[in-house]
């Protein structure tokens, strides 16, 4: 009986909110995930490919020191971050259309990218 005391209670506060969340908008697309490891071998071959219209989180996991690869920086979504070794960052970015998304060092020598379709 308690529960169902706690379980009314905390309806209250959700159910008077019960128009508002019938009318929200459906969520957006669940990121495509996409996980980069560093140092990397930076080829022209795109590390991965990802879908156009549909959010990806691009992580980038910097498994040892990469020197200037240290700094990875995505362009297109205005994106630039200094990992520290053991450490991981996630940019979520919409590509909009099909195409090579890169991403680079933080002096843009050495570049990575990934196919967009
Ligand atoms: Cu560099």
């Amino acid at each position: 009986m308690k529960i169902l005391v706690t379980s009314a209670l905390a309806c209250g506060a959700l159910c008077a909110t019960g128009a508002t969340l019938i009318a929200a908008p459906k969520p957006a697309k669940a990121p495509q995930k996409v996980l980069i490891t560093l140092p990397m071998d930076y080829k022209e071959k795109p590390a991965a490919t990802i879908k156009a219209g549909q959010p990806v989180a691009l992580t980038f996991f910097l498994k040892s020191e990469a020197g200037c690869g240290d700094t990875i920086v995505v362009p297109a979504a205005k994106w630039k971050k200094t990992l520290k070794v053991g450490e991981k960052a996630t940019v979520v970015y919409t590509p909009t259309k099909s195409g090579i998304l890169t991403f680079a060092c933080g002096m843009d020598h050495m570049k990575g990218s990934l196919l967009v379709k």
